[in-house]
């Protein structure tokens, strides 16, 4: 219960910090006992979609729209992933990616959380389509980001054109920082999973932390900061490998 009005959320024309208080729930057609909250969507300018599905004991998911990438994590909680006649268990850091219209069902086995990423696929003649991928985080390994020992990513998806979009797992020790601040044509929708720090987007500097969502709107200038005495870490999304010249 908001009692001042006051929130760290902010809404701004080439970006967006989304902080837990700020979330609204709402349904999705095809999902059972799933509450999900839509945070970032091509209503604010964006290309993709980024939401939370809250499932219940039980749930079940809806398919993605006709031709549309969809990537899940599992924030928290358990469940079963079922592609054709396979069926694998989803654990808190599992992460999956479904490429349009992979007939699959989601289910939950406790409750569960999963972060969504949907897309609609970019088609480029002569790339083979891409491929159903599984893991867990844990099983990825971390490599230093331009040598920096105290910034660590996790590259999840294959680093080919097959992919039209990259999901990684960024790891700051405290102090440590994004070497530069970056402008680049990809946009970026990001979950802060543990930890916080400051981030600059465009001109201003936000406090942020576990649970804020961002959006990055192509061209936002980004830095970032760990703060305090653990690990910060943030999955994000990031499109790849299309000539901006005919992209959507
Ligand atoms: O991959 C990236 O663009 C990443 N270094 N950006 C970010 O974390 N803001
Ligand atoms: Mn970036």
């Amino acid at each position: 219960m908001s009692f001042t009005g006051i929130t760290r959320s902010s809404m701004q024309p080439d970006h967006a910090l989304i902080a837990p208080d700020s979330h609204v729930r709402s349904t999705l057609p095809g999902w059972t006992k799933t509450m999900t909250t839509i945070l970032i969507s091509p209503q604010m300018g964006a290309r993709f979609t980024q939401y939370f599905a809250l499932m219940e004991k039980g749930g079940a998911s809806g398919a993605a729209p006709e031709g549309v990438s969809r990537f899940i994590y599992v924030c928290e909680g358990a469940g079963t992933l079922t592609i054709g006649k396979k069926a694998g268990a989803l654990t808190a850091g599992s992460y999956a990616f479904l490429p349009p219209d992979t007939q699959h069902g989601i289910t939950a086995t406790k409750e569960m959380k999963l972060l969504v990423f949907e897309k609609p696929y970019d088609e480029v003649d002569g790339v083979p389509p891409p491929t159903v991928v599984i893991g867990h985080e844990k099983s990825v390994k971390a490599t230093p980001f331009l040598g920096d020992k105290d910034a660590l990513l996790k590259i999840l998806l294959p680093e080919i054109p097959s992919f039209d979009f990259a999901i990684n797992i960024f790891q700051f020790q405290p102090g440590g920082t994004l070497p530069f601040v970056e402008v680049h044509v990809m946009e970026h929708g990001m979950l802060f999973l543990e930890g916080h720090g400051v981030y600059r987007m465009s001109e201003k500097w936000y406090v942020v932390g576990k649970g804020d969502v961002i959006w990055m709107a192509p061209y936002c200038a980004q830095w970032f900061v760990a703060a305090g005495k653990t690990p910060s870490r943030y999955i994000y999304y990031k499109d790849m490998h299309r000539d901006p010249t005919v992209m959507l």
